[in-house]
C-alpha cells in the first residue's frame, strides 16, 4: 500500500497508548508506517525509509516473504485457534523439532511462548522448578548483568540491569546484577574486545555472598543488544560458564537478538563457542511476521521434569500461555525457518559481516561520536550528550535520518544499527551515507 492512499485525518492518535515511546512528542510529530518490501519501509507521507534495524531485529530475511504469508494464510484456513494445554497440533511439534535442528548439541527441548519477554520470564521459571524439583528448594536466587534487557514482565525487569526500565515499579525479585563489560579501554573495538574476561568472575563474588545452594541460575545476553551492542571479551562467556559449572549454577543465554542469524552463525552460542543450559529466542524465529518465542533446554531439565511429575496425567510443569504454539505463529516459524536455512541467512550475514564493520567504523571520526561497536549485522554508536540532556542526541540524528530515508533506532546514548541480513552492499552503503550526514547536520 502507498502513502497517497492515506490521510492522518482519519487517524485518531490520543486513544492508543503506545509501547514505549514518547507518546507526547510522537502524537505531534506522528512517524506512520504503512508498508513494508524487501529491506525499506512505505511512510504514510509517501516516502521510502531504508530499514536499518530490522524493524526491532526481527525481520533478517526481509518484509513482505511471501512463502510466510502464504504460510500463515494456509494455517488460519485449515486450523485457526487449537487449545494449547492438554491438547495439541501437528505445526506445534514440528516447530519444536524444526528448532532443535538449529541449535547447538545438547539443548534438545523446546517451550514454545509468545515473545522474548515470555521467553525471560518462562526461562526463569524453568530454572527455579527445576532446582525444586532436584531437591535444591533453597537455589532460587537469580542473577542477571548490569545493562543487560530481558523484556519487561515482572521476571525480565528484575535480572534487566537498565535502570529505566525498573526504577518505576517498585520491589522486583530477589536478583543481583554482575558488572556490564562496557570499558573506556575497548572503545572503537571491532568485534570481540581484548579487555575484560576477569569480569566474568564477580560471579565468584556473589558466589561468595550467597553461597551457591541459594542461586539457580544467571541469565545473560551472548552480546547485549538494547543496551547499545556490548560485546564480551574475549574469554567471558567461557570464564562464566566454567563459573556456572563449578557450582552447579544454569547459565541461560538471552538470544533474543542474537539468536538465528544476527552474529553469522545460528545462534550467539556458537558464535562465541559457549553452550547455555537454557536458551531465549523470539523476533527472528517468525522473521517477526507473527509474535513467537522459545525457551530451548537441555534434555536431562526437560526428563528431570518428567521424573518428578507424579502420576503421567499430572502436569509437569504448572506454566503456559493461551498462545503457546498458536497455529499461525508455528506455520510463520516453521515457514521462517525454511527461509533461514534455504537463503543461507546466517551464512549471508558471516559473509558481509566485515563490510558491515567497515562502514559502521567509517563513522568513528564524525562529529559527536564516542564509541563504535559492532558484531556480525548489530552494531552501535555511542554519542556525545548536548550538555545536560543525556538522551538527546540520538533522537535529533534519528529524526534528521528519518527524514532522510533511514529508520535507526535511538535509545539512551546511543544509535543501534541491525539491517536485515538480505541486505546487499549497496543499501547498507547508503545507511552509512545518511547517518554520516545525520550525524554531520546534528
Ligand atoms: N530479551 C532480549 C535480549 C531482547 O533484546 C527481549 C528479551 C524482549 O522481547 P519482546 O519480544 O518481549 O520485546 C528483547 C527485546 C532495541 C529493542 O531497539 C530491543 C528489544 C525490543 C525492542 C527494541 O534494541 N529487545
Ligand atoms: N488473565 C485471565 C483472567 C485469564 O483467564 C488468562 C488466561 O486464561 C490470562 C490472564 C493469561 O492469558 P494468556 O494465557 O494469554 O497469557
Amino acid at each position: 500500500m502507498s502513502g497517497s492512499e492515506f490521510s492522518l485525518d482519519d487517524i485518531d492518535l490520543d486513544t492508543f497508548w503506545m509501547p514505549y515511546t514518547g507518546n507526547r512528542e510522537f502524537k505531534r510529530n506522528p512517524r506512520l508506517i504503512t508498508g513494508a518490501k524487501g529491506c525499506h519501509y512505505h511512510t504514510a507521507d509517501g516516502r521510502t525509509v531504508l530499514d536499518g534495524l530490522s524493524g526491532m531485529w526481527c525481520c533478517g530475511a526481509g518484509h513482505g516473504r511471501k512463502e510466510i504469508a502464504e504460510a500463515v494464510a494456509r494455517q488460519a484456513l485449515e486450523l485457526d485457534y487449537a487449545p494449547a494445554f492438554q491438547y495439541g497440533h501437528p505445526a506445534a511439534f514440528k516447530l519444536a523439532s524444526r528448532i532443535k535442528e538449529f541449535m547447538p548439541e545438547g539443548l534438545d527441548h523446546v517451550f514454545l511462548v509468545n515473545s522474548g519477554s515470555e521467553a525471560c520470564d518462562t526461562s526463569l521459571k524453568i530454572a527455579r522448578a527445576y532446582w525444586r524439583q532436584k531437591d535444591q528448594p533453597s537455589k532460587t536466587r537469580l542473577i542477571g548483568r548490569a545493562k543487560g534487557y530481558h523484556g519487561v514482565n515482572f521476571g525480565g525487569i528484575s535480572v534487566g540491569g537498565i535502570g529505566m526500565n525498573r526504577k518505576l515499579f517498585g520491589t522486583t525479585l530477589e536478583t543481583d546484577h554482575l558488572p556490564h563489560t562496557l570499558l573506556p579501554e575497548n572503545r572503537f573495538s571491532r568485534g570481540m574486545p581484548d579487555q575484560g574476561a576477569e569480569l566474568a568472575d564477580e560471579l565468584e563474588e556473589l558466589v561468595a555472598l550467597h553461597d551457591a545452594s541459594n542461586i539457580a541460575a544467571v541469565i545473560v545476553e551472548p552480546f547485549a543488544g538494547s543496551a547499545g551492542v556490548i560485546v564480551p571479551p574475549k574469554g567471558y562467556l567461557q570464564r562464566l560458564r566454567a563459573i556456572c559449572d563449578k557450582h552447579d549454577i544454569l547459565l541461560i543465554f538471552d538470544e533474543v537478538i542474537t539468536g538465528f542469524g544476527r552474529c553469522g552463525t545460528n545462534t550467539g552460542a556458537h558464535y562465541f563457542g559457549v553452550t547455555p543450559d537454557i536458551a531465549n529466542f523470539a523476533k527472528q524465529l517468525s522473521n517477526g511476521v507473527i509474535p513467537l518465542g522459545a525457551v530451548v533446554v537441555r534434555g536431562d531439565i526437560y526428563q528431570t521434569f518428567m521424573d518428578t511429575g507424579g502420576p503421567d496425567y499430572m502436569v509437569e510443569f504448572p506454566h503456559g500461555y493461551t498462545y503457546s504454539g498458536h497455529p499461525m505463529a508455528c506455520a510463520a516459524g516453521l515457514a521462517a525457518l525454511e527461509l533461514f536455512e534455504k537463503e543461507r541467512l546466517a551464512e549471508q550475514v558471516a559473509e558481509k559481516a566485515e563490510y558491515f564493520e567497515d562502514c559502521i567504523h567509517g563513522l568513528s571520526n564524525h562529529p559527536h561520536v564516542l564509541d563504535v561497536r559492532n558484531l556480525g549485522f548489530a552494531g552501535a554508536l555511542t554519542l556525545e550528550a548536548h550538555p545536560g540532556e543525556p538522551a538527546r542526541r540520538p533522537f535529533e540524528v534519528a529524526m534528521w535520518c528519518w527524514q532522510h530515508g533511514l529508520y535507526v533506532r535511538y535509545s539512551g546514548d546511543t544509535l543501534l544499527l541491525g539491517p536485515p541480513f538480505v541486505m546487499g552492499k549497496p543499501d547498507l552503503a547508503e545507511i552509512f551515507n545518511i547517518l554520516g550526514d545525520g550525524l554531520r547536520a546534528a
